[in-house]
């Protein structure tokens, strides 16, 4: 009795290769029908692999609106670079810049890399919270000169020729299509705690909150602590905690937290630093990092990953903790409760997911810019 299987009337090959081949199926001229059945249903695979997602629209650019504490951390720098390099893939626009750092110099220093990115007209506001400055380390690059020339041109001068960052929020903000801004936090909760209250004015006859509700899809913010058995009290947050507790209880829209153990878990590889930014003289968030830090240090990309987020929600970088509500404890602790209207999550990352967001941000951070744009 012959043991040896029967092909069965179904022409699926049993094995295929990555692209709906099968090798054998082009090797023998024998089984003519099998052979073309197989042709046929390569050609379908390639088919719904190669033009499915070219029959999708393309998605408009993400609008979003970054406020920063720069000039602290250096991650705030190498951010900004993401968001130019987003913009550069058509994925993202850059609305407005707000600062909540009370350095006169951080204006200027966002002013420099706007430029060097080829966007010099982006809108800058600057805080008047008041708080403490701490000297930074790298934000007297805006005013180093090279044979007498400014080594990253710009305009601005000092922070407080710009202007306060919640006019210019209301600005842009009563500008934008309803629910279409992402706003991105990565300092101090000044800024956009202040926006909360403010009154009506010539931009917008809402206030505040409801020009927030009315005008932002999504905060991305990074800010907190999300690990369950720990207690810390994230920077970020305790910097100025009357206006962390503020935004946390009143903010309308959906917010999504980067908390601290996301960007400590993803250090910028210091080898990115030392070479992929030679393809020019002088590179500011390089110099930035060289300042802060300098490799062999492997810096943490804490607001790196709010922008990625912010930008790219459904690329599966990361993954999300179920809906529930984050409350500022009186200690500044980020209490996260699960249920309820499901305002909040955070991220959650593997180990898989830390490799590929690594590689995306050590890419889009050295991409160069392109100055027509
Ligand atoms: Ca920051």
């Amino acid at each position: 009795m012959n043991q040896t299987p029967k092909p069965t009337s179904n022409p699926t090959p049993p094995l295929l290769s990555a692209f709906g081949f099968r090798p054998s199926a082009f090797g023998f001229p024998s089984d003519f029908g099998s052979r073309i059945s197989a042709f046929l249903l390569s050609l379908a695979l390639l088919s719904a692999c190669t033009f499915q997602p070219l029959s999708a629209a393309p998605s408009a650019p993400v609008r979003i609106i970054f406020d920063t504490d720069i000039g602290n951390d250096v991650d705030d720098a190498l951010a900004l670079s993401v968001l130019h390099a987003l913009q550069t893939r058509g994925d993202s626009e850059l609305l407005a810049v707000t600062i909540t750092k009370t350095d006169e110099l951080a204006a200027p220093f966002v002013d420099a890399m706007n430029h060097f990115y080829g966007r010099p007209r982006i809108p800058i506001g600057f805080t008047r919270s008041g708080l403490t400055n701490e000297p930074s380390k790298f934000l007297p690059l805006a005013e180093v000169k090279d044979g007498g020339k400014l080594r990253y041109p710009h305009r601005l001068k000092r922070g407080s020729d710009t202007p306060e960052a919640t006019r210019l929020l209301r600005q842009v903000l009563s500008r934008q299509p309803d629910r279409s801004v992402v706003m991105v936090q990565v300092g101090y909760f000044s800024n956009f705690a202040a926006l909360l209250g403010t009154p009506p004015d010539k931009y917008s006859p809402l206030d505040g909150r409801e020009l927030v509700r009315q005008k932002v899809k999504l905060l991305s913010v990074m800010a907190g602590s999300f690990q369950t058995n720990r207690h810390d009290l994230e920077y970020n947050v305790v910097q100025d905690l009357p206006a962390s507790k503020r935004l946390a209880r009143d903010w309308p829209t959906p917010i999504v937290w980067s908390g601290f153990e996301i960007g400590i878990a993803l250090p910028y590889p210091a080898i990115s630093i030392e070479r992929d930014f030679d393809y020019v003289a002088h590179h500011p968030a390089a110099e930035a990092y060289c300042l802060y830090n300098p490799p062999p240090h492997e810096r943490p990309t804490w607001d790196l990953t709010s922008v990625l987020y912010a930008v790219y929600p459904d690329r599966g970088y990361f993954d999300m903790s179920p809906p529930g509500t984050v409350t500022v404890e009186p200690d500044g602790f980020t209490r996260f409760t699960p249920g309820g209207s499901g305002r909040d999550r955070y991220l959650i990352l593997s180990r898989i997911q830390g490799a590929r967001v690594k590689e995306a941000l050590v890419q889009l951070v050295s991409q160069p810019p392109r100055m027509q744009r």
